[in-house]
């Protein structure tokens, strides 16, 4: 039974993997922070119970800002694979928090490299390292590969490149099998509900519920390579299964506006908005209602009307330096890895709106019966 260790297992692509690699056969370890509250809802449905029989996941309690944790978990896992997912993973917040972004990220990398060497376990553990098309930054070149030139524009970027080069390095100066995925944005339904995407697909089912009137957002102009969290993690899997240690970059081709997101978001409900204006007075109004799609989802839009402002802009979301255009090019991935992703960015919508809708209606069902909020204590 081969063994695998996730750092940052209660992420979105942490519960993914584990999920996957469980399935494979694999004995899962994960590492999960102390919270005040809980935080394992991505992966309570793989949760077992540890005095059973045949138990194959087992979460520990550690950080990656804390190596004497990290050596320990190490030395008595002894995996075979170790995927370093763990990461303060949101570009805004990284501008208020660079230290401990640096911390996290860039060092935290170099202490999971270390333990692994300070354990003599070089030869046998491999190792994945979550990189980032947040590398490319400020556009060199597209589409971007695997020697396109990075030129960061975040704390959290300039922390993912400690991360990527110090993983090129320990696979250079002690022979580990060390890579680096270079993966471009990927997203889900279990996408943290800060990140535009899915900011965007609980927003656009709660205004179709009548739960809320309008999104607030920065750069509409902004353009990523969006793919399906589930397609991503099985490359990270197969990178690690090569004869080979290289870096790859794992994306679609396809790059969209946040503008299109959210167009393609409120069709999948029935409605069609247009946006009108630029730069800060840039907003989103209803241009159309469809009725039909209306009524198959359940929905009646009894507070909505053509017209409606739904999206506006709120300068607060831009970032102090900007990544105006992502586009990876995945020829390497396709054809080394013979990876192929299932979703495309239509099929990814559909998934994420279908999953926030339902989500919502929870909410809506709740306003029905009486309750304010989900939180009204009094
Ligand atoms: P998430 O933000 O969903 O998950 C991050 C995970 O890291 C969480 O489990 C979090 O724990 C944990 N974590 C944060 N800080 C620490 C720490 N100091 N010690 C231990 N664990 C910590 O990220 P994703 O799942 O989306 O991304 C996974 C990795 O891939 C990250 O490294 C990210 O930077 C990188 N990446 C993501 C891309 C994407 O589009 N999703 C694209 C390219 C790279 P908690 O739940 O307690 O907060
Ligand atoms: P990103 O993802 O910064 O690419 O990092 P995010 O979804 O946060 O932003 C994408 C783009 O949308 C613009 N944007 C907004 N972003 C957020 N979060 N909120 C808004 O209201 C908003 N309005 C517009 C942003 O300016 C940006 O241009 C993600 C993370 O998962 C990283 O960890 C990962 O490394 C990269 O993807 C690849």
């Amino acid at each position: 039974m081969k063994v695998a260790l996730i750092t940052g297992v209660t992420g979105q692509d942490g519960a993914y993997l584990a999920e996957f690699l469980l399935k494979k056969g694999y004995f899962v370890h994960g590492l999960k922070r102390r919270s005040s509250m809980f935080n394992t809802e991505r992966i309570d449905h793989l949760y077992q119970d540890q005095h059973e029989n045949g138990v194959n996941f087992k979460l520990h309690f550690g950080d990656l800002t804390d190596s004497t944790n990290l050596i320990r978990i190490i030395q008595e896992t002894q995996p075979d694979e170790i995927y370093n997912l763990a990461a303060m993973s949101h570009v805004k917040v990284s501008f208020d928090t660079p230290e401990y972004t640096a911390n996290a990220d860039g060092i935290g990398t170099l202490r999971l490299l270390e333990a692994v060497r300070i354990l003599g376990l070089e030869k046998k553990t491999r190792i994945y390292q979550a990189s980032t098309s947040e590398l490319y930054g400020l556009v060199q070149a597209v589409p971007q590969s695997e020697t396109t030139p990075f030129y960061p524009r975040s704390p959290y970027a300039v922390a993912k490149i400690y991360g990527y080069w110090i993983t090129v390095n320990y696979r250079e100066a002690y022979n580990m099998f060390a890579c680096n995925g270079i993966l471009f944005n990927h997203e889900s339904p279990l996408r943290g509900e800060t990140f535009v995407t899915r900011k965007i697909t609980r927003a656009a089912s709660k205004i179709a519920l009548g739960l809320q009137n309008c999104l607030y957002l920065g750069n509409l102009s902004a353009q990523r390579d969006w793919g399906h969290a589930k397609d991503y993690i099985e490359a990270m899997w197969l990178i690690l299964q090569q004869d080979v240690a290289e870096d790859y970059v794992i994306a679609t081709g396809v790059t969209t506006t946040v503008r299109d997101f959210v167009k393609m978001s409120f069709a999948e409900l029935g409605i069609t908005v247009e946006f009108r204006g630029e730069g800060a007075d840039e907003s989103g109004v209803i241009a159309a209602i469809d009725e039909k799609i209306a009524s198959d989802l359940g929905l009646n839009f009894a507070e909505l009307k053509v017209g409606n402002e739904v999206v506006k802009v709120d300068p607060a979301y831009f970032r102090p330096t900007e990544v105006d255009l992502l586009l990876g090019d995945p020829t390497k991935s396709k054809t080394k890895l013979g990876w192929v992703p299932k979703y495309d960015l239509p099929l990814l919508v559909k998934d994420m709106i279908q999953s926030d809708l339902h989500l919502m209606k929870k909410d809506e069902y709740l306003r029905l019966g009486g309750f304010k909020t989900l939180n009204n204590f009094e």
